[in-house]
């Protein structure tokens, strides 16, 4: 790239800047604790950004952060940002082993983290040679054998400021997201400072057409890049309000919320519009809403349309990813399309791609690619993954999607094994090795199978051993899978078979078992 094409450009500053001078005393966030106007997130960012470089940390040094959503986070994303030091937001649900993973891979100097899951980072980085430093709330009142936890109030609470933030540019590197596969580790995803601009420049500007009036709730968190949009990017570019959640959302949490705060605009995942719309809801509550908006996987059409009737505001379904950042094809206020993805978002290319390198007819399935100002630049450190995702300008997305005569989007499944569930990620393959480490197990197989709301779940089907004599045998394998894996991605339902279809070669034909008999 050309230097004069790669502007003097930092993500941070220009989330930050503006705000906390035009409006220093209006309410950025408000989490379950407390809440900040512009101009204290301004000062402690500023304080993080300039105390982090006396721990020791330097430009470009990777830092973890694993928390649960609350004001910490942002300054502390930010307040890295702002230092030239790269965050990388991680799951806060991940297993052990998952975070010693992304710990090891991307090399991290430091880590913060929520105050509940120190005793898990403390075991990781006694298994590590080198030297991460852990930063946490209430750190300094922990110490276990020569474990020093750094305090995160100390740092983003002290009298000395970076006024400025450090030299970036539009184009350099300034955080990472990981990405799961149907196979291999999970990939961190590379984004650039112009990014986090540009995913609400095109997308929550154009398409939500947000203000500095709205209020933010977003169910899905903050270390899923469709939460650090819809509660950290969308609401700083506008000057608005977010509410931060830790808890899991569940139907209660989301619904007070959105009652006590007045929301004016809420993110979901489609398995938690179903079963908000399975509960008792009082549309009384949702009053405030002007729009909603679901992501994650596809809104089924009858949720799209129960939404409304029942909230009396509409719901727009969109297709974002890790890759792209955000949402990239979108139903749009003025035109929404239930059951469909609907159009690209302004700014954005999208093609539909045959096995022939040709693209794909009207009404024709083809694999989604897509181009635009928020893509990620590489996988870390995973060439070949790198070089089958990210092809010149394009990136494909595994999906199929087919295109109608009004140029709707419609999607069609993945193209690769894995499914998406409650608007994750799961790899069949990890379910399988999971239930097979259960000692009664031979065999097992995953598919995905459509459940009451039209939305996917995971289903085993397990061949067991001679030798296996539980009662309960469903809830030891579900308790067993929650164990190894992210809770959430356990079986719904199991079917016990003699043997598994499987090919000449003796791989597991998954398709004979994802048809219902
Ligand atoms: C699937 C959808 C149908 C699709 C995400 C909004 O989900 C996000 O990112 P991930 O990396 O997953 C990407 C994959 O998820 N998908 C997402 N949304 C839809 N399929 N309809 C949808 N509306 O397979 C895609 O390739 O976890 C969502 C914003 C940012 C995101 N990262």
């Amino acid at each position: 790239m050309k230097q004069e094409d790669n502007k003097e450009f930092n993500a941070a500053y220009d989330l930050i800047h503006k705000n906390s001078i035009k409006i220093p005393d209006k309410i950025a966030f408000i989490d379950d604790d407390q809440t900040i106007n512009y101009s204290n997130l301004s000062k402690k960012v500023k304080s993080f950004s300039n105390q982090i470089f006396k721990l020791g940390l330097k430009e470009k040094d990777r830092i973890i952060i694993c928390m649960f959503d609350c004001i910490n986070f942002p300054i502390t994303f930010l307040g890295s940002i702002w230092s030239n030091i790269i965050p990388i937001c991680v799951n806060t649900m991940l297993p052990k082993q998952d975070l010693e993973y992304m710990l090891r891979d991307s090399q991290a100097k430091a880590v913060i983290c929520s105050k509940d899951l120190l005793e898990v980072f403390i075991e990781i980085k006694n298994s590590l040679d080198n030297e991460t430093l852990i930063i946490s709330e209430e750190g300094e009142k922990v110490t276990t054998n020569n474990n020093k936890v750094y305090d995160l109030s100390f740092l983003i609470n002290s009298n000395e400021y970076n006024l400025n933030p450090s030299q970036t540019f539009e184009s350099s590197e300034c955080f990472w997201l990981y990405s799961s596969g149907s196979t291999g580790k999970p990939k961190g995803t590379i984004h650039i400072h112009k990014s986090l601009k540009n995913t609400s420049t095109y997308y929550a500007k154009k398409i939500l057409k947000i203000t500095s009036e709205d209020i933010f709730f977003s169910a899905a968190k903050l270390f899923f890049a469709y939460g650090l949009g819809n509660a950290l990017t969308f609401p700083l570019s506008i000057g608005g309000t977010s509410i931060l959640s830790k808890d899991r959302p569940t139907v209660e949490i989301v619904n007070n919320k959105i009652k006590h705060n007045n929301v004016t605009i809420f993110f979901g995942v489609p398995t938690l519009y179903a079963a908000m719309l399975n509960s008792n809801l009082k549309t009384e509550d949702f009053k405030s809403l002007r729009l909603s908006v679901s992501a994650g996987e596809a809104l089924p059409e009858h949720l799209c349309n129960k939404w409304s009737k029942t909230i009396g505001s509409n719901v727009l379904d969109g297709i974002g990813s890790t890759e792209m950042l955000h949402i990239f094809i979108s139903n749009y206020i003025d035109l929404i399309t239930p059951g469909s993805s609907g159009k690209p978002v302004p700014g954005y290319e999208v093609r539909l791609m045959k096995e022939d390198n040709s693209e794909a007819d009207m009404n024709e399935i083809g694999e989604l690619e897509v181009k635009g100002p928020t893509s990620a630049i590489s996988y870390w450190n995973k060439p070949e993954k790198t070089e089958a995702t990210f092809i010149g300008d394009w990136v494909k997305t595994g999906d199929k999607y087919t295109k109608d005569a009004n140029g709707i989007y419609k999607y069609c499944g993945r193209s690769d094994d894995m499914m998406k569930v409650s608007g994750q990620y799961v790899s069949p393959f990890e379910i399988e090795e999971a239930l097979q480490s259960h000692k009664y197990v031979l065999e097992a197989a995953v598919v995905g199978k459509k459940d009451k709301d039209e939305l996917l779940k995971p289903k085993a089907f397990v061949v067991l051993n001679d030798n296996n004599n539980a009662t309960n045998l469903e809830k030891e394998l579900t308790a067993h899978v929650k164990k190894i894996l992210t809770p959430f991605k356990y079986p719904r339902w199991y079917e016990f078979v003699s043997s598994l279809p499987k090919t000449a070669t003796g791989k597991i034909q998954r398709y004979k078992l994802r048809i219902e008999k």
